[in-house]
Protein backbone atom coordinates (compact mmCIF):
# COMPACT_ATOMS: atom_id res chain seq x y z
CA UNK A 1 0.00 0.00 0.00
CA UNK A 2 1.20 3.18 -0.78
CA UNK A 3 2.56 5.26 2.68
CA UNK A 4 0.17 8.46 3.74
CA UNK A 5 1.68 11.48 3.14
CA UNK A 6 0.90 11.67 6.71
CA UNK A 7 1.56 8.89 8.61
CA UNK A 8 0.01 8.22 12.10
CA UNK A 9 0.86 4.87 12.94
CA UNK A 10 3.81 4.76 15.51
CA UNK A 11 4.01 8.48 15.37
CA UNK A 12 4.19 11.15 18.36
CA UNK A 13 1.45 13.42 18.02
CA UNK A 14 0.88 17.09 19.42
CA UNK A 15 -2.44 18.76 18.84
CA UNK A 16 -1.75 22.02 19.24
CA UNK A 17 -5.56 23.59 20.31
CA UNK A 18 -7.55 21.82 21.79
CA UNK A 19 -10.99 22.46 20.08
CA UNK A 20 -13.78 20.46 17.90
CA UNK A 21 -11.31 19.59 15.00
CA UNK A 22 -8.35 18.63 17.82
CA UNK A 23 -10.59 16.41 19.59
CA UNK A 24 -11.52 14.43 16.23
CA UNK A 25 -8.25 14.32 15.23
CA UNK A 26 -6.95 12.77 18.79
CA UNK A 27 -9.92 9.84 17.82
CA UNK A 28 -8.46 9.13 14.80
CA UNK A 29 -5.17 9.07 15.60
CA UNK A 30 -5.42 6.77 17.67
CA UNK A 31 -7.55 4.59 15.56
CA UNK A 32 -4.67 4.88 13.37
CA UNK A 33 -2.58 3.74 15.53
CA UNK A 34 -0.68 6.74 17.20
CA UNK A 35 2.37 5.80 19.63
CA UNK A 36 1.62 8.88 22.12
CA UNK A 37 -0.93 11.96 22.38
CA UNK A 38 -0.03 15.59 23.58
CA UNK A 39 -2.69 18.63 23.46
CA UNK A 40 -1.84 21.57 24.30
CA UNK A 41 -4.22 25.11 24.82
CA UNK A 42 -3.91 28.37 26.07
CA UNK A 43 -7.12 27.62 27.98
CA UNK A 44 -7.09 26.45 31.61
CA UNK A 45 -7.11 23.13 32.53
CA UNK A 46 -10.21 23.60 34.27
CA UNK A 47 -11.94 25.42 31.22
CA UNK A 48 -10.28 22.64 29.09
CA UNK A 49 -12.36 19.79 31.20
CA UNK A 50 -15.06 19.49 28.87
CA UNK A 51 -12.76 18.63 26.36
CA UNK A 52 -10.92 16.38 28.18
CA UNK A 53 -14.02 14.57 28.79
CA UNK A 54 -14.59 13.79 25.32
CA UNK A 55 -11.68 11.87 25.02
CA UNK A 56 -11.17 10.22 28.23
CA UNK A 57 -12.46 7.35 26.74
CA UNK A 58 -8.92 6.43 24.15
CA UNK A 59 -6.75 3.98 24.52
CA UNK A 60 -3.90 6.13 24.30
CA UNK A 61 -3.88 8.68 27.20
CA UNK A 62 -4.24 12.15 26.39
CA UNK A 63 -0.93 14.12 27.63
CA UNK A 64 -2.38 18.02 28.26
CA UNK A 65 0.19 20.92 28.68
CA UNK A 66 -2.27 23.98 29.85
CA UNK A 67 -2.54 27.35 30.00
CA UNK A 68 -0.10 28.22 27.45
CA UNK A 69 1.61 26.80 23.83
CA UNK A 70 5.24 25.69 25.03
CA UNK A 71 7.57 24.58 22.91
CA UNK A 72 7.80 21.35 25.40
CA UNK A 73 4.68 20.42 23.99
CA UNK A 74 5.71 19.45 20.75
CA UNK A 75 9.66 18.67 21.80
CA UNK A 76 9.74 15.10 20.37
CA UNK A 77 6.49 15.20 18.36
CA UNK A 78 6.47 13.67 14.71
CA UNK A 79 3.12 15.27 13.79
CA UNK A 80 1.89 18.22 14.91
CA UNK A 81 -1.67 19.34 13.97
CA UNK A 82 -2.39 23.00 14.10
CA UNK A 83 -5.75 24.51 15.38
CA UNK A 84 -7.61 26.69 12.72
CA UNK A 85 -7.53 29.65 15.37
CA UNK A 86 -3.52 29.65 15.58
CA UNK A 87 -2.81 30.12 12.11
CA UNK A 88 -4.98 33.52 11.20
CA UNK A 89 -2.62 34.18 8.35
CA UNK A 90 -0.58 32.18 6.46
CA UNK A 91 2.38 32.04 9.22
CA UNK A 92 1.81 29.94 12.65
CA UNK A 93 2.43 32.51 15.18
CA UNK A 94 3.83 30.39 17.14
CA UNK A 95 8.44 30.67 16.61
CA UNK A 96 8.69 27.13 18.09
CA UNK A 97 6.57 25.11 15.38
CA UNK A 98 8.73 26.32 12.64
CA UNK A 99 11.83 25.21 14.38
CA UNK A 100 9.79 21.63 14.98
CA UNK A 101 9.69 21.57 11.63
CA UNK A 102 13.25 22.61 10.75
CA UNK A 103 14.36 19.36 12.51
CA UNK A 104 11.84 17.49 10.06
CA UNK A 105 8.02 17.21 11.92
CA UNK A 106 5.13 17.56 9.80
CA UNK A 107 2.91 20.43 10.90
CA UNK A 108 -0.10 19.81 9.08
CA UNK A 109 -4.57 20.87 10.24
CA UNK A 110 -7.72 18.95 10.08
CA UNK A 111 -8.33 19.96 6.76
CA UNK A 112 -5.71 19.40 4.92
CA UNK A 113 -5.56 15.19 6.23
CA UNK A 114 -8.98 15.47 5.47
CA UNK A 115 -8.08 15.57 1.94
CA UNK A 116 -4.98 13.66 2.62
CA UNK A 117 -7.22 10.83 3.29
CA UNK A 118 -10.93 10.87 1.87
CA UNK A 119 -11.55 8.44 -0.58
CA UNK A 120 -14.66 10.45 -1.73
CA UNK A 121 -15.08 13.78 -4.71
CA UNK A 122 -15.05 16.87 -2.23
CA UNK A 123 -17.30 19.34 -2.84
CA UNK A 124 -15.50 22.54 -1.36
CA UNK A 125 -17.08 26.30 -0.93
CA UNK A 126 -15.47 28.91 0.14
CA UNK A 127 -16.43 32.69 0.58
CA UNK A 128 -16.76 36.02 2.54
CA UNK A 129 -20.01 35.59 2.75
CA UNK A 130 -22.88 32.59 1.62
CA UNK A 131 -20.74 29.53 2.54
CA UNK A 132 -22.96 28.45 5.14
CA UNK A 133 -25.55 28.67 3.22
CA UNK A 134 -24.23 27.58 -0.40
CA UNK A 135 -22.49 24.13 1.86
CA UNK A 136 -26.17 23.67 3.01
CA UNK A 137 -27.64 23.80 -0.29
CA UNK A 138 -25.52 21.65 -1.98
CA UNK A 139 -25.83 19.33 0.96
CA UNK A 140 -29.58 19.16 0.58
CA UNK A 141 -29.39 19.00 -3.44
CA UNK A 142 -27.03 15.80 -3.10
CA UNK A 143 -29.72 14.49 -0.61
CA UNK A 144 -32.74 15.43 -2.61
CA UNK A 145 -31.02 13.24 -5.51
CA UNK A 146 -30.60 10.38 -3.49
CA UNK A 147 -28.30 7.35 -4.66
CA UNK A 148 -25.48 8.12 -2.08
CA UNK A 149 -24.16 8.98 0.80
CA UNK A 150 -23.40 12.67 1.28
CA UNK A 151 -21.55 14.08 4.49
CA UNK A 152 -22.04 17.88 5.08
CA UNK A 153 -19.20 19.23 7.34
CA UNK A 154 -16.29 21.45 7.71
CA UNK A 155 -16.15 25.30 9.23
CA UNK A 156 -19.61 25.51 9.97
CA UNK A 157 -18.93 22.86 12.92
CA UNK A 158 -18.29 19.51 12.35
CA UNK A 159 -15.49 17.92 11.45
CA UNK A 160 -15.36 14.44 9.56
CA UNK A 161 -11.97 12.72 9.88
CA UNK A 162 -14.04 10.09 11.71
CA UNK A 163 -16.31 9.89 8.65
CA UNK A 164 -13.38 9.13 6.14
CA UNK A 165 -13.16 5.16 7.22
CA UNK A 166 -16.50 4.36 6.15
CA UNK A 167 -16.47 6.55 3.00
CA UNK A 168 -15.90 5.03 -0.64
CA UNK A 169 -15.85 6.84 -3.82
CA UNK A 170 -18.97 6.87 -4.32
CA UNK A 171 -20.24 8.66 -1.79
CA UNK A 172 -19.68 12.68 -1.86
CA UNK A 173 -18.17 15.12 0.88
CA UNK A 174 -19.45 18.59 0.90
CA UNK A 175 -17.23 21.12 2.99
CA UNK A 176 -17.08 24.55 4.20
CA UNK A 177 -13.66 25.85 4.15
CA UNK A 178 -12.74 28.90 5.89
CA UNK A 179 -9.91 30.86 4.37
CA UNK A 180 -7.94 29.87 7.55
CA UNK A 181 -8.35 26.07 6.59
CA UNK A 182 -7.25 27.21 3.14
CA UNK A 183 -4.09 28.85 4.21
CA UNK A 184 -2.06 25.71 4.33
CA UNK A 185 -4.05 23.32 2.03
CA UNK A 186 -2.09 21.94 -0.68
CA UNK A 187 -4.75 20.26 -2.47
CA UNK A 188 -8.01 21.80 -4.07
CA UNK A 189 -11.56 19.84 -4.16
CA UNK A 190 -13.15 18.12 -7.47
CA UNK A 191 -15.46 21.00 -6.92
CA UNK A 192 -14.56 23.92 -5.74
CA UNK A 193 -16.69 27.40 -5.48
CA UNK A 194 -15.33 30.39 -4.46
CA UNK A 195 -19.22 32.48 -3.91
CA UNK A 196 -17.45 35.85 -3.79
CA UNK A 197 -13.88 37.79 -1.91
CA UNK A 198 -14.83 41.08 -0.19
CA UNK A 199 -12.95 42.97 2.37
CA UNK A 200 -12.56 41.01 5.41
CA UNK A 201 -10.26 39.63 8.39
CA UNK A 202 -8.06 42.63 7.63
CA UNK A 203 -6.78 41.64 11.38
CA UNK A 204 -5.59 38.31 9.93
CA UNK A 205 -4.07 38.89 6.83
CA UNK A 206 -3.01 42.63 7.50
CA UNK A 207 -3.38 42.61 3.24
CA UNK A 208 -6.43 42.23 1.41
CA UNK A 209 -4.19 40.40 -1.31
CA UNK A 210 -3.21 37.92 1.42
CA UNK A 211 -6.10 37.06 2.35
CA UNK A 212 -7.17 36.73 -1.37
CA UNK A 213 -4.19 34.75 -1.78
CA UNK A 214 -5.32 31.96 0.87
CA UNK A 215 -8.94 32.04 -1.08
CA UNK A 216 -7.50 30.81 -4.48
CA UNK A 217 -6.27 27.47 -3.05
CA UNK A 218 -9.50 26.53 -3.20
CA UNK A 219 -8.95 26.05 -6.96
CA UNK A 220 -5.04 26.48 -7.36
CA UNK A 221 -4.26 22.33 -7.29
CA UNK A 222 -7.06 21.12 -9.44
CA UNK A 223 -6.69 18.86 -12.39
CA UNK A 224 -8.35 19.98 -16.00
CA UNK A 225 -11.12 16.61 -14.59
CA UNK A 226 -12.16 18.90 -11.68
CA UNK A 227 -14.14 22.52 -11.52
CA UNK A 228 -14.14 25.80 -10.40
CA UNK A 229 -17.02 27.47 -9.76
CA UNK A 230 -16.49 31.14 -9.87
CA UNK A 231 -18.63 34.51 -9.05
CA UNK A 232 -18.45 36.37 -12.22
CA UNK A 233 -19.53 39.91 -10.89
CA UNK A 234 -17.04 39.90 -8.27
CA UNK A 235 -13.69 40.66 -10.32
CA UNK A 236 -11.42 38.77 -6.99
CA UNK A 237 -13.19 35.30 -7.21
CA UNK A 238 -13.86 35.70 -11.27
CA UNK A 239 -9.81 36.04 -11.37
CA UNK A 240 -9.14 32.83 -9.69
CA UNK A 241 -9.68 31.21 -13.11
CA UNK A 242 -5.82 32.90 -13.81
CA UNK A 243 -4.82 30.60 -11.29
CA UNK A 244 -6.57 27.17 -11.65
CA UNK A 245 -5.62 23.97 -14.35
CA UNK A 246 -9.87 23.01 -13.44
CA UNK A 247 -12.57 24.09 -15.66
CA UNK A 248 -13.87 27.03 -14.99
CA UNK A 249 -17.94 27.58 -14.92
CA UNK A 250 -19.56 30.92 -13.63
CA UNK A 251 -22.28 32.04 -11.93
CA UNK A 252 -24.10 35.48 -11.97
CA UNK A 253 -27.31 36.83 -10.76
CA UNK A 254 -27.04 39.99 -13.69
CA UNK A 255 -26.33 38.88 -16.80
CA UNK A 256 -26.28 35.07 -18.64
CA UNK A 257 -22.83 33.28 -18.57
CA UNK A 258 -22.12 30.71 -21.07
CA UNK A 259 -21.06 28.13 -18.82
CA UNK A 260 -22.79 27.75 -15.70
CA UNK A 261 -25.84 29.40 -13.91
CA UNK A 262 -27.33 32.59 -13.91
CA UNK A 263 -30.65 34.42 -13.70
CA UNK A 264 -32.41 35.35 -16.94
CA UNK A 265 -35.72 36.39 -17.03
CA UNK A 266 -36.58 36.30 -13.49
CA UNK A 267 -35.87 32.61 -13.54
CA UNK A 268 -32.74 30.68 -12.18
CA UNK A 269 -30.51 29.01 -15.26
CA UNK A 270 -28.36 26.50 -15.36
CA UNK A 271 -25.78 26.10 -18.61
CA UNK A 272 -23.77 23.03 -17.87
CA UNK A 273 -20.98 22.26 -20.71
CA UNK A 274 -22.35 19.52 -23.54
CA UNK A 275 -25.97 20.13 -22.18
CA UNK A 276 -29.13 22.04 -23.15
CA UNK A 277 -29.40 25.33 -20.69
CA UNK A 278 -32.55 24.35 -18.15
CA UNK A 279 -34.49 26.44 -16.58
CA UNK A 280 -35.01 25.60 -13.33
CA UNK A 281 -37.23 28.10 -11.51
CA UNK A 282 -38.63 31.92 -11.12
CA UNK A 283 -36.12 33.63 -8.26
CA UNK A 284 -39.31 34.56 -6.73
CA UNK A 285 -39.80 30.66 -5.76
CA UNK A 286 -37.70 30.55 -3.23
CA UNK A 287 -38.60 31.36 0.55
CA UNK A 288 -34.55 32.89 1.17
CA UNK A 289 -34.19 36.53 0.97
CA UNK A 290 -31.90 38.71 -0.48
CA UNK A 291 -29.87 39.25 -3.73
CA UNK A 292 -26.59 36.92 -1.97
CA UNK A 293 -29.35 34.23 -1.30
CA UNK A 294 -29.61 33.94 -5.13
CA UNK A 295 -26.39 34.01 -5.73
CA UNK A 296 -26.10 30.78 -3.26
CA UNK A 297 -28.62 29.40 -5.14
CA UNK A 298 -26.83 29.74 -8.44
CA UNK A 299 -23.93 28.48 -7.02
CA UNK A 300 -25.06 25.33 -4.76
CA UNK A 301 -27.06 24.59 -8.01
CA UNK A 302 -24.41 24.34 -10.05
CA UNK A 303 -21.92 22.35 -7.39
CA UNK A 304 -24.94 19.90 -6.80
CA UNK A 305 -25.73 19.41 -10.71
CA UNK A 306 -21.81 18.95 -11.51
CA UNK A 307 -22.11 16.04 -8.55
CA UNK A 308 -25.05 14.26 -10.41
CA UNK A 309 -28.03 15.86 -9.03
CA UNK A 310 -31.17 16.87 -11.72
CA UNK A 311 -32.84 19.87 -12.03
CA UNK A 312 -35.86 17.92 -10.00
CA UNK A 313 -34.10 17.55 -7.45
CA UNK A 314 -32.41 21.31 -7.45
CA UNK A 315 -35.85 22.56 -7.85
CA UNK A 316 -37.45 20.94 -4.64
CA UNK A 317 -34.57 21.65 -2.80
CA UNK A 318 -34.72 25.97 -3.82
CA UNK A 319 -38.55 26.12 -3.27
CA UNK A 320 -38.51 24.75 -0.05
CA UNK A 321 -34.99 25.62 1.85
CA UNK A 322 -35.63 28.67 3.97
CA UNK A 323 -32.26 29.26 5.52
CA UNK A 324 -30.19 28.70 8.11
CA UNK A 325 -29.89 29.48 12.09
CA UNK A 326 -28.45 32.93 12.29
CA UNK A 327 -28.47 34.07 8.23
CA UNK A 328 -31.25 36.34 7.93
CA UNK A 329 -33.45 33.67 10.14
CA UNK A 330 -36.85 35.35 10.53
CA UNK A 331 -37.49 35.37 14.22
CA UNK A 332 -41.03 36.92 14.43
CA UNK A 333 -43.89 38.75 13.08
CA UNK A 334 -44.63 40.98 16.46
CA UNK A 335 -47.66 43.97 16.01
CA UNK A 336 -46.59 43.70 12.04
CA UNK A 337 -42.54 44.02 13.15
CA UNK A 338 -40.92 41.18 11.10
CA UNK A 339 -37.77 40.80 13.32
CA UNK A 340 -34.75 39.04 11.39
CA UNK A 341 -31.61 37.24 13.39
CA UNK A 342 -28.30 38.32 11.12
CA UNK A 343 -26.27 37.33 13.92
CA UNK A 344 -23.20 35.77 11.54
CA UNK A 345 -23.03 39.33 9.80
CA UNK A 346 -19.27 40.03 11.08
CA UNK A 347 -17.58 42.05 8.79
CA UNK A 348 -19.61 45.39 7.44
CA UNK A 349 -19.83 43.88 3.96
CA UNK A 350 -22.13 41.55 5.66
CA UNK A 351 -23.90 43.59 7.15
CA UNK A 352 -24.69 45.85 4.27
CA UNK A 353 -25.76 42.81 2.42
CA UNK A 354 -28.26 42.33 5.55
CA UNK A 355 -29.26 45.91 5.10
CA UNK A 356 -30.06 45.62 1.18
CA UNK A 357 -32.62 42.58 1.52
CA UNK A 358 -34.84 44.98 2.88
CA UNK A 359 -37.11 47.60 1.48
CA UNK A 360 -39.18 48.92 4.58
CA UNK A 361 -37.38 51.11 6.81
CA UNK A 362 -34.87 48.93 9.34
CA UNK A 363 -34.03 49.66 12.99
CA UNK A 364 -30.73 47.87 13.31
CA UNK A 365 -28.84 46.28 15.91
CA UNK A 366 -25.11 46.93 15.34
CA UNK A 367 -21.58 46.57 17.27
CA UNK A 368 -19.55 44.23 18.81
CA UNK A 369 -15.71 43.62 17.87
CA UNK A 370 -14.25 45.37 15.17
CA UNK A 371 -11.75 43.77 12.43
CA UNK A 372 -10.63 46.98 11.24
CA UNK A 373 -12.72 47.37 8.34
CA UNK A 374 -13.41 49.95 7.32
CA UNK A 375 -17.42 51.49 7.79
CA UNK A 376 -17.88 53.85 5.27
CA UNK A 377 -20.06 51.76 2.69
CA UNK A 378 -22.29 50.30 5.05
CA UNK A 379 -22.30 53.69 6.86
CA UNK A 380 -24.09 55.89 4.49
CA UNK A 381 -26.34 52.59 3.42
CA UNK A 382 -27.27 52.80 7.91
CA UNK A 383 -27.95 56.65 6.80
CA UNK A 384 -30.18 56.08 4.25
CA UNK A 385 -32.09 52.20 5.47
CA UNK A 386 -32.29 52.69 8.95
CA UNK A 387 -34.38 55.01 11.39
CA UNK A 388 -33.73 54.18 14.38
CA UNK A 389 -29.84 52.58 15.03
CA UNK A 390 -28.45 50.90 18.33
CA UNK A 391 -25.13 50.40 19.01
CA UNK A 392 -22.90 48.35 21.28
CA UNK A 393 -19.70 46.74 22.15
CA UNK A 394 -16.28 47.59 22.09
CA UNK A 395 -17.14 49.26 18.82
CA UNK A 396 -19.39 51.64 19.53
CA UNK A 397 -18.14 54.99 19.12
CA UNK A 398 -16.15 53.73 16.10
CA UNK A 399 -19.55 52.91 14.75
CA UNK A 400 -21.04 56.19 15.71
CA UNK A 401 -18.44 58.06 14.42
CA UNK A 402 -18.81 56.54 10.88
CA UNK A 403 -22.37 57.04 10.29
CA UNK A 404 -22.05 60.96 11.82
CA UNK A 405 -19.53 61.55 8.95
CA UNK A 406 -22.05 59.76 6.47
CA UNK A 407 -24.78 61.82 7.89
CA UNK A 408 -22.73 65.20 7.05
CA UNK A 409 -22.23 63.68 3.19
CA UNK A 410 -25.74 62.60 2.67
CA UNK A 411 -27.77 64.70 1.13
CA UNK A 412 -30.59 65.95 3.42
CA UNK A 413 -33.76 64.15 1.36
CA UNK A 414 -32.10 61.05 1.12
CA UNK A 415 -31.47 60.26 5.34
CA UNK A 416 -33.76 58.24 6.79
CA UNK A 417 -31.88 58.07 10.12
CA UNK A 418 -33.26 59.59 13.15
CA UNK A 419 -31.52 58.82 16.32
CA UNK A 420 -28.56 56.35 17.59
CA UNK A 421 -29.07 55.11 20.87
CA UNK A 422 -26.12 53.53 22.47
CA UNK A 423 -26.72 50.18 24.32
CA UNK A 424 -25.22 47.72 26.14
CA UNK A 425 -27.03 44.35 25.93
CA UNK A 426 -28.76 42.24 22.61
CA UNK A 427 -31.86 42.71 24.72
CA UNK A 428 -31.65 46.07 25.48
CA UNK A 429 -31.43 47.10 21.92
CA UNK A 430 -34.41 44.72 21.57
CA UNK A 431 -36.70 46.51 24.15
CA UNK A 432 -35.44 49.56 22.81
CA UNK A 433 -36.44 49.25 19.26
CA UNK A 434 -39.91 47.03 19.83
CA UNK A 435 -40.49 50.50 21.87
CA UNK A 436 -40.01 52.57 18.90
CA UNK A 437 -40.73 50.36 15.75
CA UNK A 438 -43.74 50.93 13.91
CA UNK A 439 -45.92 48.36 11.90
CA UNK A 440 -43.97 47.27 8.68
CA UNK A 441 -40.74 47.86 9.25
CA UNK A 442 -38.02 45.33 9.99
CA UNK A 443 -36.28 45.15 13.33
CA UNK A 444 -32.69 43.29 12.16
CA UNK A 445 -29.70 42.03 13.91
CA UNK A 446 -26.72 42.39 10.98
CA UNK A 447 -23.97 44.11 13.73
CA UNK A 448 -21.12 44.40 11.05
CA UNK A 449 -18.40 42.86 13.54
CA UNK A 450 -17.29 39.82 15.32
CA UNK A 451 -19.27 38.78 18.88
CA UNK A 452 -16.31 38.07 21.01
CA UNK A 453 -16.29 41.03 23.00
CA UNK A 454 -19.66 40.47 24.53
CA UNK A 455 -20.16 36.94 23.73
CA UNK A 456 -18.72 32.99 23.31
CA UNK A 457 -19.75 33.41 19.29
CA UNK A 458 -22.14 34.83 17.11
CA UNK A 459 -24.42 31.74 17.46
CA UNK A 460 -24.54 32.43 21.52
CA UNK A 461 -25.42 36.17 20.37
CA UNK A 462 -28.31 35.38 17.80
CA UNK A 463 -30.14 32.84 20.30
CA UNK A 464 -30.03 35.55 23.21
CA UNK A 465 -31.57 38.16 20.12
CA UNK A 466 -34.16 35.80 19.24
CA UNK A 467 -34.94 34.83 22.97
CA UNK A 468 -35.38 38.36 23.77
CA UNK A 469 -37.70 38.41 20.61
CA UNK A 470 -39.97 36.05 21.93
CA UNK A 471 -39.84 36.67 25.20
CA UNK A 472 -41.94 40.40 24.20
CA UNK A 473 -45.10 40.08 25.34
CA UNK A 474 -47.93 40.57 22.67
N1 LIG B 1 -5.82 28.33 21.09
C1 LIG B 1 -4.52 28.11 21.57
N2 LIG B 1 -3.54 28.98 21.16
C2 LIG B 1 -3.79 30.06 20.34
C3 LIG B 1 -5.12 30.26 19.85
C4 LIG B 1 -6.11 29.36 20.24
O1 LIG B 1 -4.26 27.17 22.29
O2 LIG B 1 -2.85 30.80 20.03
C5 LIG B 1 -6.87 27.37 21.47
C6 LIG B 1 -8.18 27.94 21.93
O3 LIG B 1 -8.12 28.22 23.34
C7 LIG B 1 -9.18 26.83 21.60
C8 LIG B 1 -8.42 25.97 20.60
O4 LIG B 1 -7.22 26.67 20.31
O5 LIG B 1 -9.45 26.07 22.76
C9 LIG B 1 -9.08 25.59 19.32
O6 LIG B 1 -9.95 26.59 18.83
P1 LIG B 1 -10.26 26.83 17.27
O7 LIG B 1 -11.47 27.70 17.21
O8 LIG B 1 -9.05 27.25 16.56
O9 LIG B 1 -10.59 25.36 16.70
P2 LIG B 1 -11.89 24.48 16.66
O10 LIG B 1 -12.68 24.49 17.92
O11 LIG B 1 -11.40 23.18 16.18
O12 LIG B 1 -12.85 25.20 15.55
C10 LIG B 1 -12.42 25.25 14.19
C11 LIG B 1 -12.90 26.57 13.58
N3 LIG B 1 -12.36 27.71 14.36
C12 LIG B 1 -11.78 28.76 13.79
O13 LIG B 1 -11.67 28.90 12.60
C13 LIG B 1 -11.20 29.84 14.70
C14 LIG B 1 -14.41 26.61 13.58
O14 LIG B 1 -14.85 27.76 12.88
C15 LIG B 1 -14.96 25.39 12.83
O15 LIG B 1 -16.38 25.36 12.95
C16 LIG B 1 -14.38 24.12 13.41
O16 LIG B 1 -12.94 24.18 13.44
C17 LIG B 1 -14.76 22.88 12.57
O17 LIG B 1 -14.09 22.91 11.34
C18 LIG B 1 -15.36 28.84 13.69
C19 LIG B 1 -15.05 30.17 13.04
O18 LIG B 1 -15.18 31.21 13.69
C20 LIG B 1 -16.87 28.74 13.86
N4 LIG B 1 -14.61 30.21 11.77
C21 LIG B 1 -14.29 31.44 11.10
C22 LIG B 1 -15.49 31.96 10.31
O19 LIG B 1 -16.42 31.17 10.04
O20 LIG B 1 -15.47 33.17 9.96
C23 LIG B 1 -13.13 31.23 10.15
Amino acid sequence: MEPYATELRGKRICLVGFGVESAALARFAVQEGAAALTVTDTRSAEQLAGMLATVADLSVPVRLVAGGNPPEAWADADVIFVSPGITPGFEIKIPGIAAAAARGAIISNHTQLLFERCPAPIVGITGSSGKTTTTTLVGAMLHQQGGRRVLVGGNLGVPLINEIGSLTPADVVVLEISEVQLARLTRSPHVGAITNITPDHFDRYGTFERYIEAKRRMVRFMQPTDYAILNAENAPARDCANVTQGQVLYFSDVRPVDQGADVTDGAFWLRLPGRAPVRLCGTDETPLLGQHNVQNILTASLAAALMGAEPAALVEVIRSFSGVQNRLEFVRDWHGVRFYNDSIATSPSRALAGLRTFAAPILLIAGGKNKQLPWDELAAQIVRRVRVLTVMGVSAGYIQEAVAAARQATPAGEVRLEQIVPVSSVEEATAVLAEVAHPGEVVLLSPGCASHDMFVNFEERGRRFADAVRALKE
